[in-house]
């Protein structure tokens, strides 16, 4: 982390949040889905499907950029976090690389503030307590924009970060 980062968690819709850029839990398709995908395509519009149908979709683990479209953030950053399959098919190393190649294409974007929601917790089953002590270890040992919010759309998933930033 770049001394100076600072790290909230903030409670709500990552959608409606003002900052640079918002991440999202995509899956290899980029073509959307349910949960934070489909709350950020029908908030971003149609434009953002199209420019997503040409990005020819993107392997877990790896993150892609777009525009925000109609959000108030500039750029969408999609990532695809891991399926969870038990833990022993390399799903922590697959998640913190969706961290990692997400602040990295920020950064090159020259990014200043940028939040994320909980990969792979929802829909894809990723223990929540596991998958948020990666987010903060991997945001903590990653050079990141100045401000880094990490966006819990449920109390659980806040008080886990809380938790996990100790
Ligand atoms: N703002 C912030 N967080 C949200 C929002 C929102 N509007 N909506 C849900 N969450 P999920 P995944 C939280 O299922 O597990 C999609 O179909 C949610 O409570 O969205 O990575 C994709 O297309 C949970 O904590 O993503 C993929 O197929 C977290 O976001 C698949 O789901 C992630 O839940 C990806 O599954």
């Amino acid at each position: 982390m770049k001394a100076g980062t600072r790290i909230e968690i903030v409670r709500g819709d990552i959608t409606t949040l003002e900052v640079d850029a918002i991440v999202n839990a995509a899956n290899e398709s980029l073509l959307g889905g349910g949960g934070v995908d489909g709350a950020i395509h029908r908030a971003a519009g149609q434009g953002l499907l199209e420019e997503c149908r040409t990005l020819g979709g993107c392997p877990t683990g790896e993150a892609r950029i777009t525009g925000g479209h109609r959000l108030r953030a500039w750029f969408v950053i999609h990532t695809v976090g891991p399926i969870w399959r038990g833990g022993a098919a390399g799903e922590p190393a697959l998640l913190a690389a969706c961290y990692r190649n997400s602040l990295a294409l920020a950064r090159l974007q020259g990014v200043r503030s940028i939040a994320f929601p909980a990969i792979s917790t929802g829909i894809f089953g990723y223990p929540k307590a596991a998958a948020a002590d990666v987010a903060v270890q991997t945001i903590l040992t990653t050079d990141a924009p100045e401000r880094v919010v990490l966006c819990a759309f449920d109390e659980e998933t806040a008080g886990l970060y809380r938790t996990a930033l100790g």
